[in-house]
C-alpha cells in the first residue's frame, strides 16, 4: 500500500512539472468564472459607476453606502474621493507592472476577469477587503454581466487620500492571488504592507535591526502565528536587497501622477527588495501548482481551509529560502535563516 501511494504520489509530480514547463494547454485554460445568480452585489440599486480600465469604481451618494466626502474640486460631477480611489489603484497596477510583477488580468487563474470592480461602500471597521473569486452578478445591470475581480473600499476613510495606501494594498491582494492559493496571514499580509511602500513615504515599514529567526520555533513565535509580521518582512528584505540609494525606477507617468488636487500619488522614489517579491510570488505559484496536482485539487478552487492552513507555513518558508538564496547573498543571519527546516 505504501508503495502504491508513493507512485501515486511521485506521478502527479510529472505532471504538475509537465504542466509548469512544457505544456502550455493546460495552463492556458480558461477557469470559467462563477456566477453570482442571486446576489445584488452588495448594493440596491441605483449604482454610480467611474470607469479608469480595467478598474470600475461602483459608488453611491445617497443611501446607507453612501461616499461621506462628496468634494467636487474639478467638478466633473464625480466625487474626488471615488476619483482618488480610482486614481490611487491605477498608479499601484501600473508601477507593479513596470517593476516586473504580472498583471493579475493575465494571469491563468484570472483571465476570465475583464475588470476588477472596486465597490466603494459601506464595510464596518474594515477599510479594505480583497476577494479572490471573479465573479459575474446577473442581478447588477450597472456591472454589465461581465466577470470583475472584486475589491471593497470603505466610504469613510478620514481624509482620504492623504498618506493612505488601502487601495493599492488590497490591489496588491489580487497579484498574490492570482499567483499562489496560499492565503496565510504572514505571508499575504505582510508582503501587502511591503508593498504600500510603493505609495508611502520611506522604503519599509521599519529599519528593522532584530535578526531573521534562526530557527522552527522562532520562525513559529514570531512569523506563522503573526498578522502583520513586519520585523520579520522588512530585514529580510533589507538583507537581500543590498541597494545603497533604495530606489525606483519608475517612468515619469507615474513619479509624476497625481490626485484630484494635485498632490502626488508616489510620496517618494524609495522602495527596497521588488525583484526579491517578485521571485518569491513565481516560486510560489509553482509550488501552489505542485500542491494542487500532489492533493488532486480543483484547480484555483482550493477549500477555504486549505488556502490558510498552517501545514503549508514550512512549504512557504522554502519558496522564501530558495528566493534568498538565488540572490546570492550570504552572511551568518542569512545562512542561519536558510538552515531552518
Ligand atoms: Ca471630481
Amino acid at each position: 500500500m505504501l508503495h502504491a501511494k508513493h507512485l501515486v504520489l511521485y506521478l502527479a509530480v510529472l505532471v504538475s512539472a509537465q504542466v509548469g514547463t512544457t505544456s502550455a494547454t493546460a495552463q492556458e485554460a480558461v477557469v470559467p468564472c462563477a456566477v453570482e445568480t442571486s446576489s445584488s452585489g452588495f448594493y440596491a440599486e441605483p449604482l454610480l459607476k467611474f470607469e479608469l480600465p480595467p478598474f470600475r469604481i461602483l459608488y453611491a451618494v445617497a443611501g446607507t453606502h453612501a461616499v461621506i466626502d462628496t468634494t467636487d474640486l474639478n467638478s466633473n460631477g464625480i466625487p474626488d474621493y471615488v476619483e482618488n480611489v480610482a486614481r490611487q489603484a491605477d498608479f499601484m497596477r501600473r508601477a507593479l507592472n513596470s517593476l516586473g510583477f504580472r498583471d493579475p488580468l493575465e494571469s491563468s487563474r484570472y483571465r476570465a476577469a475583464k475588470y476588477i470592480d472596486i465597490s466603494v461602500r459601506d464595510i464596518g471597521a474594515s477599510n479594505g477587503i480583497a476577494y479572490d473569486e471573479p465573479a459575474v452578478y446577473p442581478n447588477v445591470p450597472i456591472k454589465t454581466n461581465n466577470c470583475a475581480l472584486l475589491i471593497s473600499i470603505s466610504r469613510s476613510l478620514a481624509v482620504f487620500p492623504g498618506t493612505w495606501a488601502v487601495v493599492g494594498h488590497e490591489l496588491f491582494h489580487l497579484y498574490q492571488n492570482s499567483y499562489s492559493m496560499f492565503k496565510a496571514s504572514w505571508f499575504m499580509e505582510g508582503t501587502a504592507r511591503w508593498s504600500e511602500y510603493a505609495i508611502r513615504s520611506g522604503f519599509a515599514n521599519t529599519v528593522s535591526t532584530t535578526p531573521l529567526p534562526s530557527s522552527a520555533q522562532a520562525m513559529q513565535t514570531n512569523v506563522y502565528s503573526q498578522s502583520y509580521p513586519m520585523a520579520f518582512w522588512d530585514r529580510l528584505i533589507q538583507q537581500v536587497d543590498a541597494s545603497p540609494d533604495n530606489v525606483i525606477d519608475l517612468p515619469a507617468s507615474l513619479t509624476g501622477a497625481t490626485y484630484v488636487d494635485g498632490t502626488p500619488i508616489m510620496k517618494d522614489t524609495y522602495l527596497k527588495g521588488a525583484p526579491f517579491i517578485q521571485s518569491l510570488l513565481q516560486g510560489l505559484e509553482s509550488e501552489s501548482n505542485v500542491l494542487t496536482a500532489l492533493n488532486s485539487w480543483p484547480t484555483y478552487r482550493w477549500q477555504e481551509t486549505d488556502q490558510k492552513d498552517v501545514i503549508h507555513d514550512p512549504r512557504i518558508l522554502k519558496v522564501i529560502q530558495r528566493a534568498v538564496r538565488n540572490t546570492g547573498v550570504s552572511n551568518a543571519e542569512i545562512n542561519g535563516f536558510l538552515a531552518i527546516p
